[in-house]
């Protein structure tokens, strides 16, 4: 099949997803092609069958906001026809849904029809697609989508019930590349952020509010009371610089490293022994997905469709939202007990092999087929 895939290229869950999905499907023999903003950061290669497709929005003075949606619906019909893509696949429905249905309708003007398959990712949904003034464009382009697939059950319960939604939500999860995290690193490297007797704690977001960075700093302020540890934040975004302050507040600088954004989160991840996602709404959790993979148990909130992937007692706990008390008290349980953080790690690499990228990635293959025969059919 010849796919176009339309996403955000920058670090973040849905950006991440798309990319890695259109590298697996290039693998499997589709032709990609990438229609962004500017180069999604994990497409390091191009090949043959992988191709990226850069929107460019001229600047004009009498815009006060670029129209961004414009230049994509555009560079969209231009691609669909220049390169017989056959089906578009857009990440993230604001505002992408929505340019995708625009470039279907120019399209059908010249006889050719394109079917659009939206993923759901969370806070398209949860977070700001909900908002008065976005809302009824959001309800029309899921409305108009050939096919829908969310991230999580959770996700697909929230999108039934903040918006009149006609349409089958397939549920379809975040995944993983298993061998990407499995240990393949000989020397973690461990011994340059920590000393042996320190357990390493991380966390990596784009440090949004959603995020809860403040209640990341203080679970890790619990744990370090207790037991010598350090702290690695991962990501960039507005909390990072309060995240700073706070530290230094707490006294505790000197015990947390910030990294900013990392293409080499697996080497990160190596070193680590527990995962910290104490998010105030998360769709998925793809980063606790990754952590998991790399065997390190994840502290979360039990909020959205954390449950749907860390699994309390097993690959890790899940704490109210807010509630640092308890989250530290679980972190501490883990990490004091040498067996008992073995047992986890083990476990939580084997609940991630449910969400590997081989099982997951042939349900989107099927929802690109089965929406290519219903076209033909109408
Ligand atoms: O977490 C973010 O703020 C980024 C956002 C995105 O779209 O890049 O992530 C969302 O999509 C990810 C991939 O499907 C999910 O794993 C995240 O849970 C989800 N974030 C939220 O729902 C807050």
């Amino acid at each position: 099949m010849r796919i176009g895939i339309v996403c955000y290229p920058t670090f973040g869950g849905s950006g991440v997803v798309a990319t890695e999905l259109g590298l697996e499907l290039s693998k499997r023999g589709h032709e990609i092609h990438f229609i962004t903003y500017s180069q999604p950061v994990r497409l390091e290669l191009l090949s043959n069958n992988v191709h990226y497709h850069e929107v460019t929005v001229p600047e004009y003075p009498l815009f006060l906001y670029q129209p961004y949606e414009l230049a994509l619906s555009s560079k969209l019909v231009d691609m669909v026809k220049l390169h017989k893509i056959e089906i578009l696949h857009v990440h993230y429905a604001i505002p992408h849904a929505y340019a995708a249905y625009m470039a279907k309708k120019m399209l059908q003007e010249d006889g050719i029809y394109v079917p659009i398959v939206t993923t759901l990712h969370g806070t398209d949904i949860t977070l700001v697609g909900s908002h008065p003034f976005y809302k009824p464009a959001v309800t029309f382009s899921i409305n108009k989508s050939d096919a829908v697939t969310s991230v999580s059950q959770s996700l697909k319960d929230d999108t039934m019930r903040l918006f009149d939604i006609k349409k089958d939500i397939h549920v379809v999860p975040n995944f993983i590349d298993l061998e990407k995290y499995a240990p393949k690193f000989t020397d973690c490297q461990r011994a340059m952020m920590a000393t042996d007797d320190e357990k390493i704690i991380t966390h990596i977001s784009n440090f949004r509010k959603v995020k809860q960075i403040p209640d990341v700093i203080k679970i890790f302020y619990n744990i370090q009371k207790e037991i010598p540890a350090k702290l690695m934040m991962v990501g960039e975004g507005p909390e990072r610089e309060p995240a700073e302050r706070l530290c230094e507040e707490l006294g505790i600088s000197d015990k947390v490293v910030f990294f900013g954004n990392s293409n080499e989160i697996d080497k990160i991840l190596c070193f680590s022994d527990l995962f910290l996602l104490p998010s105030l709404t998360e769709s998925f959790g793809l980063s606790a997905l990754e952590a998991m993979a790399s065997g390190v148990p994840v502290i979360s909130s039990n909020t959205g469709g954390i449950p749907e992937v860390n699994v309390h007692g097993v690959s890790g706990y899940l704490s109210d939202i807010n509630d640092v008390d308890d989250m530290s008290k679980n972190a501490l349980h883990i990490l004091k007990n040498d067996e008992l953080l073995a047992q986890f790690k083990k476990n939580a690499k084997e609940v991630a092999k449910k969400f590997g990228i081989h099982e997951i990635v042939p349900q989107y293959e099927a929802i690109y087929e089965d929406t290519l025969k219903q076209c033909m059919v109408l």
